[in-house]
C-alpha cells in the first residue's frame, strides 16, 4: 500500500512525462541554497534546512518513480563543522526528525538507506538514528538512498590510503594487485556504481569536496533554483538533459565514452 509520502500532492504532476530510456542508474545531489532561501524570507537559516527536508522527500519519491537505482545526497560535509555551533546542532538533529516521520513510508516503499562519510565523529543521537534506519531497511531491494553525512572526499581518500597502506604492510594487498578497481574498494562507496549524473542546486558550480574520485566521468547538471524550491519537475528535467546527452553518444559504450574526455 502506498502511504501519504508517495501520494501525489503536486498539481500537474499527474500527467508528467517520466523518462524511461537512458535513465541514470545513480544520481548524486548537492542540495545547496537552503540558508539563502530562508534569508530571502527573513527567516533563520535552520528554517531553510527544515524546508529542505520536504524537498528531500519529494525527490526521493521522484527517484523511485523514475526507477533511479541509487540516489546519493550530500547532507553534511566535513567543512560544515565551521558553521555556528547552534546551526550545526540543529542540522545534526535533522536525520532523526526526518526518520521519525518518513522511515515507515520509506520501508513500505522498499527503499534501502545507507550512509557514507565519517559517522564516528557525529553525535551519538544522530549516529543511532541513522544506524537504526540502515538496519531496518537492510533487506529492501528498491531505491538505494545514500546519505553523505560528515562526508568529505579528500578525507575519504586519505582514510582509504591509510587502510590500504596497512593492508600492504600486513600482506593483504600488494602493489602489483593494486589498480583503480581495487583502490575503489577502500572508499566509502565500495560496491556502488559511480554516479551517472550530478545535480547541484543553488547556483554554485563546484564540487565542494564531494565524491572527487567517483565523479571522474559523471555528467553535471547545475541549476540556480534553491534546494527548498527544487521540484519533481526540475528533477525530471535534469534526467531529461542526461538522457539527451546519453543519446548523443549513441552506440558508444561506456568504457569507450571515457576516452572522449
Ligand atoms: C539539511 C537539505 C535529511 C540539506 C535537506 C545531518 C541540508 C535537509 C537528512 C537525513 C539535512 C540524513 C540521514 C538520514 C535521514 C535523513 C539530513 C542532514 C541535513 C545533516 F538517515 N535531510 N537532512 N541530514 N538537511
Amino acid at each position: 500500500m502506498k502511504i501519504p509520502f508517495f501520494n501525489n500532492k503536486q498539481p500537474g504532476a499527474f500527467n508528467m512525462h517520466y523518462p524511461d530510456q537512458n535513465t541514470p542508474d545513480h544520481v548524486a545531489i548537492i542540495m545547496d541554497g537552503n540558508g539563502r532561501w530562508a534569508k530571502k524570507r527573513g527567516m533563520p537559516r535552520v528554517a531553510g534546512h527544515k524546508e529542505g527536508i520536504s524537498t528531500v522527500v519529494k525527490i526521493v519519491k521522484a527517484a523511485v518513480k523514475c526507477k533511479v537505482k541509487v540516489l546519493t545526497l550530500y547532507t553534511f560535509s566535513t567543512e560544515n563543522w565551521k558553521r555556528p555551533k547552534s546551526e550545526v546542532d540543529t542540522i545534526l538533529r535533522l536525520p532523526k526528525e526526518f526518520l521519525s516521520i518518513y522511515l515507515p513510508d520509506l520501508i513500505s516503499n522498499n527503499v534501502r538507506i545507507e550512509a557514507i562519510g565519517d559517522m564516528a565523529n557525529l553525535p551519538v543521537h544522530t549516529r543511532e538514528a541513522v544506524q537504526y534506519a540502515i538496519d531496518r531497511t537492510r533487506d529492501n531491494d528498491g531505491l538505494q538512498l545514500n546519505f553523505a553525512l560528515n562526508y568529505g572526499s579528500r578525507h575519504e581518500i586519505l582514510k582509504a590510503m591509510k587502510v590500504l597502506l596497512m593492508d600492504i604492510d600486513n600482506g593483504e594487498m600488494s602493489l602489483d594487485e593494486l589498480d583503480e578497481q581495487q583502490f575503489s574498494r577502500y572508499l566509502d562507496t565500495d560496491g556502488m556504481k559511480d554516479p551517472d549524473l550530478l545535480i547541484r542546486t543553488g547556483g554554485e558550480q563546484r564540487l565542494s569536496n564531494f565524491l572527487l574520485w567517483q565523479l571522474a566521468y559523471t555528467e553535471f547538471w547545475f541549476t540556480d533554483v534553491l534546494w527548498p524550491e527544487f521540484s519533481e519537475k526540475e528533477f525530471v528535467h535534469a534526467l531529461e538533459a542526461y538522457r539527451q546527452r546519453a543519446r548523443r553518444y549513441g552506440g558508444i559504450q561506456d568504457d569507450q565514452k571515457k576516452n572522449y574526455y
